[in-house]
């Protein structure tokens, strides 16, 4: 896995062009995510012990939008039954190519494709760590009600995203918080604010009850919210 630090917005650029998770990313990912997604190092390995826990000795868990395959490695860290499948799924090249050369463990597989092509039929848990806010937001829906449809039928959903407040001023004061916890981390502002101009059209983010409403009308018949860290928060759903 690449140690390299994250300076993708270090310099200033004449024009931002909307982000993608090409090879210059994924050459500094963990590193970015690290100190860019409050929580990270806790959701990750969190929702990789709840995915193992809940799939048991012989099960099918799939990790969308796995990126370099943190959360696929987290599962597998805490079930070490040789029956358990775990399939990782993201439309990089360079992600998937990552997340193959950082995982030998054979239970493992990585797809290329968009989730929303994939078939999850009989998939214990589906875990989406921080992808849904890529997606339009039109084909969200859709999306959780083809997870709820293809899920077994003691099938779990995680997932992690980031999201807003309804009220404003807590609203600002998570966001806030969060760029004064990245400065922190050793981002500039104008990395800051290059990344984030970057990624003004290219990831939106919805409310806690945008997210609870959403699962329900897709199908899911209960939900909670186990983790909130500022304006990152992460959901377990029940089929
Ligand atoms: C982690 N879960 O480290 N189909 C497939 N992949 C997609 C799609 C799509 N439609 N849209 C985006 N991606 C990871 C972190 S990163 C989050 C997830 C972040 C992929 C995209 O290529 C990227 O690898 C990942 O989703 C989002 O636990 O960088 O903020």
């Amino acid at each position: 896995m690449s140690n390299s630090s994250d300076d993708v917005y270090r310099h200033r650029q004449d024009q931002i062009v909307d982000f993608v998770f090409n090879q210059a990313v994924v050459d500094v990912f963990p590193d970015m995510i690290r100190r860019s997604v409050p929580g990270y190092e806790t959701v990750i390995p969190m929702t990789g012990l709840i995915a193992a826990r809940h799939t048991g000795a012989k099960g099918l868990v799939f990790d969308l939008g796995c990126s370099l395959g943190a959360t696929t490695q987290a599962v597998l860290a805490h079930n070490s039954s040789a029956d358990l499948r775990i399939i990782g799924v993201d439309n990089a090249q360079a992600m998937i190519e990552g997340a193959q050369a950082n995982n030998q463990d054979t239970r493992a597989q990585f797809v290329l494709s968009d989730i929303q092509d994939v078939d999850l039929t009989g998939a214990n848990v589906v875990v989406l760590n921080f992808v849904l806010q890529f997606l339009p937001s039109h084909h969200r829906k859709r999306m959780l009600q083809k997870i709820h449809r293809e899920l077994a039928n003691d099938g779990l959903l995680i997932i992690s995203e980031k999201i807003c407040h309804e009220s404003p001023s807590i609203h600002d004061l998570y966001d806030e918080t969060h760029l004064a916890w990245k400065k922190a981390n050793g981002y500039s502002e104008l990395e800051i604010s290059q990344k984030r101009s970057a990624l003004e059209n290219v990831m939106q983010v919805d409310t806690e009850a945008t997210h609870t409403q959403r699962l329900h009308s897709a199908g899911f018949s209960r939900s909670s919210q186990w983790y909130q860290c500022m304006n990152w928060a992460s959901f377990l759903a029940w089929k």
